[in-house]
């Protein structure tokens, strides 16, 4: 076997705390919602048993609204700021209570093709799971029905410190209830990380909305970050794609009906998102009414959801291909070279595996498989030299911030 696949394997096995994966140890010690579905499909090529379990485990948090949190805190860790004690959700299982971006319906998909016939019974609660959290993004995310949903946190995102956020969180307040009591500078290198600042207003948003008991109407009036992000309406439609083909599978008419509107309203929403100027896709920031103009990776990942026009598709690959131009390890999540560029500072800059995951597919979805493949082959070669690390320096190809990380793991069993 190849060395580095029971590497990765041997990672997720360390992560493992019971049937859910920690992203890594100490920095991220609980289980986070996108990372758990990447990981379950990395899990699917090998264990079928473990993969489900993975996903049941994160549903385990899921809210009576449909909500699927960001954290579940299964159990008790110091190593973590901010922990349940700050996000005050009151739910039975220690949750935060903000969402992050739905790959889960997409990983439910690939875990039942890999399970293959007869395996309906176990996916059916998660498939129920999965409808919930998306009946939940369209009405408390996209409340006047536009087909984009909106962000409240940047966290949300996933893509933490993006520059996508500069403009719209420079509104947020950096006055907080909670003191701001770091961990992740104790792990890893502080210039890796989001800046003092972007971490007060972080809180002063978890703050508001505890203040609101997490109602999501509430906590839609009295947001000052409202952002209708087009990376998480790729997803959701993706998600959407998928889960209608479950709905069909599993003989929920009403349901696959249910969702094909859904999938047609986010679908030509984003559409009215393209801008040819930029060669990319923009998400709106509701409070300004403006376009999100920055240069990052979330422009691009309409890929994966959208059978482009061959003249939009093209302009937008060309892009991806300036930007990778002399690179080390592509793709980079900000353009190289502007102001907000920092090549090592997690979201502004470096490459990431799981990015490059979900561009490979829609690079290959669009009918580019060369790219896609070149794509690919960067990614593997960047995790064969450096190891599992969080992210990438995409100048330098150092591996930077968490080591032994998990969804590396899980894109590198799925990529190779
Ligand atoms: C906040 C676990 C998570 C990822 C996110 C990544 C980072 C957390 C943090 O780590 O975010 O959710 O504390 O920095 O940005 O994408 O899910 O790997």
């Amino acid at each position: 076997m190849n060395t580095h696949t029971d590497q990765a394997k041997r990672i997720l096995a360390a992560n493992d705390r019971g049937g859910y994966t920690v992203p890594t140890d100490r920095l991220y010690p609980f289980q986070w919602n996108w990372d758990s579905a990447f990981v379950a499909m990395g899990f699917a090529l090998y264990d079928i048993d473990r993969a489900y379990r993975e996903l049941e485990r994160l549903v385990e948090g899921q809210w009576a609204d449909g909500m699927i949190p960001h954290i579940v805190f299964h159990a008790p860790s110091e190593t973590y700021f901010p922990g349940p004690n700050v996000w005050r959700t009151n739910h039975t299982i220690p949750t935060s209570g903000i969402t992050q971006p739905p790959v889960f319906a997409i990983a439910l998909r690939k875990l039942h093709e890999a399970a293959g016939k007869g395996a309906e019974e176990r996916i059916l609660p998660l498939y129920e799971a999965a409808l919930k959290w998306h009946r939940w993004w369209y009405s408390a995310r996209d409340p006047e029905g536009t087909g984009l949903v909106a962000l409240l946190h940047p966290w949300e995102s996933g893509s933490d410190n993006s520059p996508a956020w500069d403009i719209a969180l420079a509104r947020v307040p950096t006055t907080t209830d909670t003191p701001v009591v770091r961990k992740d500078t104790g792990h890893v290198d502080a210039d890796m990380r989001p800046r003092d600042e972007d971490y007060r207003r972080f809180i002063h948003l978890v703050d508001t909305y505890a203040a609101c008991g997490w109602d999501p109407a509430k906590q839609w009036e009295k947001a000052s970050f409202k952002v209708a992000e087009i990376q998480t309406t790729a997803i959701l439609l993706k998600a959407g794609e998928d889960l209608e083909h479950l709905a069909r599978l599993l003989g929920r008419t009403e349901d696959a009906i249910e969702i094909a509107a859904l999938n047609d309203r986010s679908r030509r929403a984003m559409m009215a998102q393209w801008r040819p100027d930029l060669a990319r896709f923009v998400s709106r920031d509701l409070i300004s009414g403006d376009d999100v103009e920055a240069a990052t990776q979330a422009g691009f990942i309409p890929l994966l959801s959208l059978d482009l026009d061959r003249q939009v598709a093209e302009a937008l690959v060309s892009e991806m291909k300036v930007w990778s131009k002399d690179l080390k390890v592509a793709f980079p999540t900000t353009k190289p070279g502007i102001a907000s560029w920092e090549p090592k500072r997690y979201w502004r800059g470096p490459a990431w595996a799981i990015i490059n995951w979900l561009l490979i597919d829609g690079l290959k979805r669009n009918g580019y498989t060369d790219v896609a493949e070149e794509l690919r082959q960067s990614t593997i070669a960047a995790i064969e030299t450096e190891g599992f690390a969080e992210y990438f320096d995409p100048v330098t190809g150092q591996g930077c911030g968490g080591l032994g990380f998990s969804w590396t793991a899980a894109a590198y069993l799925w990529l190779e």
